[in-house]
């Protein structure tokens, strides 16, 4: 694995703050009703991506559910087109017309961006099955929440992925919660890792605030996928600050939860060892700190600034069949 250097700790440094500052831009834009719908952020469980970036090679690919802003951001797409696709700009990564839950950027191997909970698993599958008939190098992170877990298409994917050995890990984004319900309230025991040993897939539980560990955990799996010896899974345990979306009281779980989460916080995590080792003074990382403010103000700028699609933009967009029989063409 690509070792932990003094640019590793200042990359994940720079970057887990922008993604959380780029978030919280997005939480006030949504009180400004500028962002509609839904908004389900991502703040905390930054270290599962940051880790995940440093195992990753260039054709490998991710797929994952609704809580999808920073992962296109981490692949390389221009967070300025993602926040105009939260306002609904025709800037956007779909042209304003997919929003929160639907960002995706085939480009940068991000394949979404799923609001069904659980639908994104097979599909993940399915793109680590393409990459192995078509003899591609490729892996394919598939994530899902602890809920998604419940689902009964984990199974049948896990039963083929494993059977037919297929380049993907399956990550299991265990923050704790499916909305308001504990993972404790869902099964008869929590930990969601040892659903794999039914299928005598490798498995196991990670520090999810870790990014260290996340990387040395993703890097053994995307290793072992891409030999040939198929599926793992990793429960990667988590958490998020902020509310499923912007729509929850949080009336099932207390403050104090919240705090001691904020204690083994990821980006504090990697400052500490900043600072432990010398790679940077307190005012050079307050010039990161205001180099990342100014480029969230830039995507907002570029985020208001651009203009809402024309509505015969609408019509582009829909499958259409001319002869179709039983409905008269428009
Ligand atoms: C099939 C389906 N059932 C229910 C919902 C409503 N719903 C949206 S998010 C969610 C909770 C999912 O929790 P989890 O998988 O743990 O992901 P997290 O939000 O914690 O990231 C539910 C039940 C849905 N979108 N799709
Ligand atoms: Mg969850």
């Amino acid at each position: 694995m690509k070792k932990f250097t003094k640019q590793t700790y200042i990359n994940w440094y720079k970057d887990m703050l922008f993604w959380r500052k780029f978030e919280d831009k997005l939480a006030a834009l949504y009180i400004q009703q500028k962002v509609r719908g839904f908004l389900h952020l991502y703040n905390g469980q930054e270290a599962v991506l940051a880790g995940a970036l440093h195992a990753m090679g260039e054709n490998d690919k991710m797929i994952t559910a609704y809580r999808n802003h920073v992962q296109p951001i981490g692949l390389g797409v221009d967070p300025k087109r993602i926040m105009a696709e939260l306002l609904g700009k025709v800037t956007g990564t779909s042209k304003g017309m997919g929003g929160s839950m639907h960002i995706f950027s085939p480009e940068h191997n991000f394949y979404g961006g799923h609001g069904i909970v659980g639908g994104q698993i097979p599909l993940g599958a399915g793109l680590a099955f393409a990459d192995k008939y078509f003899n591609r190098d490729g892996v394919t992170l598939t994530y899902f929440g602890d809920g998604a877990a419940r689902q009964g298409s984990l199974h049948e994917t896990f039963n083929m992925a494993i059977n037919w050995k297929l380049p993907v890990v399956f990550i299991c984004e265990n923050n704790g919660y499916a909305m308001g319900t504990s993972v404790e309230r869902t099964a008869n025991h929590d930990e969601i890792w040892k659903l794999g040993l039914g299928y005598e897939m490798p498995c196991g539980p990670v520090d999810g605030m870790n990014p260290m560990k996340v990387a040395e955990a993703m890097h053994e799996a995307i290793e072992r996928a891409r030999r040939g010896d198929g599926p793992t899974l990793l429960d990667i345990k988590t958490y998020r600050y902020r509310g499923h979306s912007m729509s929850d009281a949080q009336k099932y779980r207390t403050k104090n939860e919240v705090d001691e989460y904020k204690k083994i916080d990821p980006i504090s995590q990697v400052l500490d060892i900043i600072y432990k080792k010398k790679y940077a003074s307190e005012d050079e990382v307050k010039e990161w700190d205001a180099e990342v403010k100014s480029k969230v103000l830039e995507c907002q700028k570029f985020a208001e600034e651009s203009p809402f699609p024309e509505k015969q933009q609408l019509y582009d967009m829909v499958y259409e069949q001319e002869d179709y029989p039983f409905l008269k063409h428009r």
